[in-house]
């Protein structure tokens, strides 16, 4: 237990370019609540410390006063949020020297030998962070170093030590959270985000979760989780709630407590979440109705590739059947499904493209209210099984927190084994599925409307010229995909150039 409050600054740094931020050019940009601090600054302050929350997507870092601080925690994920997350260590560093700087998080969980060399890494903590954290800083307090805490990685005598990870924790412990540490007004979103689970015990080949929670889904108790919509219902009164997590879905019943108890409360806001198409394609019509009757509006759904091989390869465990059975039961209770693709994996074909193709037009044949989110190009992530074969197929493999700052996510540069002239065709598909193609109302992704602020010209440009372009933009998106014409993609190399440019993906 501390003796005195000190304060522990946990920092979540922007994730989007230096010149893009909002504090900086008065945009009216919607962030979601730092998810991944919460919980921490909520074990912090039971342990008496002070937990500062700094979210520097809206807030200064450099203005934070740094001097009762015991130390600093710094979050990241991996991509250009490190490049803010390392501008933010170095103003410490020269603020404050002698405060030792604490990453954590899902990029140096992943690569915690590669991060603790840079100079401005004291310790990493690798996966969740609660108990470590508490651990440490109670070494930290009695001037001890990190030895012997488990879960840490730090530096001695210039050499890496790996205290290995620590178990995961009980997730019922947790809450209520302390959103009153945030500037909540500032935070504009009417969607309020929460996390009731961590973790997913499957096993896609391109995703964090193997490597970071080694198919351990933990979670919470229905009532807990009522408790906290509850508290949350009446504190804020959001419009909606999204659930963000790996898999809402692993425990059915857990879903028909949480489903009955917002009806029984009275807290039938519209929500969502993520969801499996092997899942979903089973459920019946009274659960499905259960859902919908809770305030369930969307479902976004990991639909990867419409290939059944590539599917295996991936080690999805879902098939094109199941995505068309989930539009179609989505329906019946008028869920929205929200799919995702991908293309560019190392071992794609041709024809697996074509087959993505035709489960999409399948999709939207069974349900013409689903939606697709894009067709994603592949990602590969440090720590998945698939980052092996992209290795194997000569990605080029970033070895500092700085080159992983500048790796970008769904940047067909990252793709080295795709041949040239696909290249421009799965660019162009990329770009294109990002406008609504088939539906007038897009759910996600009116880029041209939505970054006011964000995007040179584009800018300057008055409101219904750039409905006009966002309009033909969609226009030939939606005549392309019909007759599955990508070549000649000029309208969508001068969109690339301009996204590239004004950083939107
Ligand atoms: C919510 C979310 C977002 C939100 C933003 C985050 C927010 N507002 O909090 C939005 C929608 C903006 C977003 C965007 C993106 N995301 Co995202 N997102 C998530 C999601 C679904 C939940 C994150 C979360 O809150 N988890 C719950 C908290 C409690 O867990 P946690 O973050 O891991 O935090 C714990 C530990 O990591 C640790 N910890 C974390 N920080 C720190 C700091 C310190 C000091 C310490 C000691 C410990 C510590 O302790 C925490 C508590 O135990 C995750 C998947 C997941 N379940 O994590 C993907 C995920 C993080 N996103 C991912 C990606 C790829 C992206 C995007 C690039 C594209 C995309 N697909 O959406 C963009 C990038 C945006 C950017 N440049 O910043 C990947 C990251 C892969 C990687 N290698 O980094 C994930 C893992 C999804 C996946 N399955 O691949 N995302
Ligand atoms: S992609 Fe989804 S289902 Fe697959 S392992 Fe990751 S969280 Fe689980």
């Amino acid at each position: 237990m501390a003796t005195a409050k000190k304060d522990v600054i946990l920092f979540y740094p922007e994730g989007r370019r230096p010149g893009n931020f909002p504090h900086q050019t008065g945009t009216a940009y919607t962030v979601s609540l730092p998810l991944s601090l919460l919980p921490l600054a909520h074990v912090l302050q039971q342990r008496g410390y002070n937990p500062i929350i700094v979210d520097a997507r809206i807030q200064d870092y450099r203005k934070v006063d740094l001097k009762d601080a015991l130390c600093v925690g710094i979050s990241s994920m991996s991509g250009v949020q490190l490049l803010n997350a390392l501008d933010i260590a170095q103003h410490i560093r020269h603020e404050r020297g002698d405060l030792p700087i604490i990453w954590g998080g899902i990029h140096p969980t992943l690569l915690p030998e590669q991060t603790i060399q840079h100079e401005l890494v004291d310790i990493v903590v690798q996966g969740e962070g609660e108990v470590t954290l508490v651990e440490l800083l109670s070494h930290l307090e009695e001037g001890a170093g990190p030895e012997g805490v488990a879960g840490v990685v730090y530096k001695e005598d210039g050499k890496i030590i790996n205290n290995g990870r620590r178990g995961f924790m009980d997730l019922n412990t947790l809450g209520p959270l302390p959103y009153h540490l945030l500037p909540m007004p500032e935070y504009k979103d009417d969607d309020f985000t929460l996390n009731t689970s961590r973790g997913c015990p499957h096993t896609c080949a391109f995703c964090y979760n193997l490597a970071f929670n080694k198919r351990r889904w933990r979670f919470q108790k229905a009532e807990l989780v009522l408790e906290q919509l509850e508290a949350i219902f009446h504190q804020f009164h959001p419009q909606a709630f999204i659930f963000y997590e790996d898999d809402f879905f692993v425990s059915k019943q857990r879903v028909r407590e949480v489903c009955q108890g917002m009806i029984s409360r009275g807290l039938t806001l519209p929500w969502q979440s993520t969801c499996r198409v092997d899942y979903a394609s089973h459920y019946e019509p009274a659960f499905l109705e259960l859902m919908r009757q809770s305030g369930c509006r969307r479902l976004t759904l990991g639909g990867e590739s419409g290939s059944p091989e590539l599917l295996a390869r991936i080690s999805k465990g879902t098939s094109v059947d199941q995505m068309i059975e989930t539009a179609r039961r989505c329906k019946t209770v008028d869920i929205v499904p929200i799919f995702s693709f991908m293309v560019g994996f190392p071992f794609e074909t041709e024809e697996d493209i074509q087959q993505t193709f035709n489960a999409i037009d399948g999709i939207l044949g069974a349900n013409e209210q689903a939606q697709i989110n894009g067709i994603f190009i592949y990602t590969p992530y440090p720590g998945t099984p698939l980052f092996h074969d992209a290795v194997a197929n000569n990605l080029r493999v970033p070895v500092t927190l700085e080159e992983w700052s500048h790796f970008q996510f769904a940047n067909i540069a990252n793709l080295p084994w795709i041949p040239r002239e696909r290249r421009s065709l799965l660019n162009t598909i990329y770009r294109l599925s990002r406008f609504p193609f088939y539906q007038q109302n897009g759910l996600s992704y009116p880029p041209l409307l939505a970054l006011e602020g964000d995007a040179p010209f584009l800018d300057t440009l008055p409101r219904h010229a750039k409905r006009l372009a966002y309009r033909l933009m969609q226009f030939s998106a939606r005549v392309r995909w019909q007759w599955k014409f990508f070549a000649f993609p000029w309208e969508w190399n001068m969109w690339t150039w301009y996204a590239e440019r004004a950083h939107i993906w």
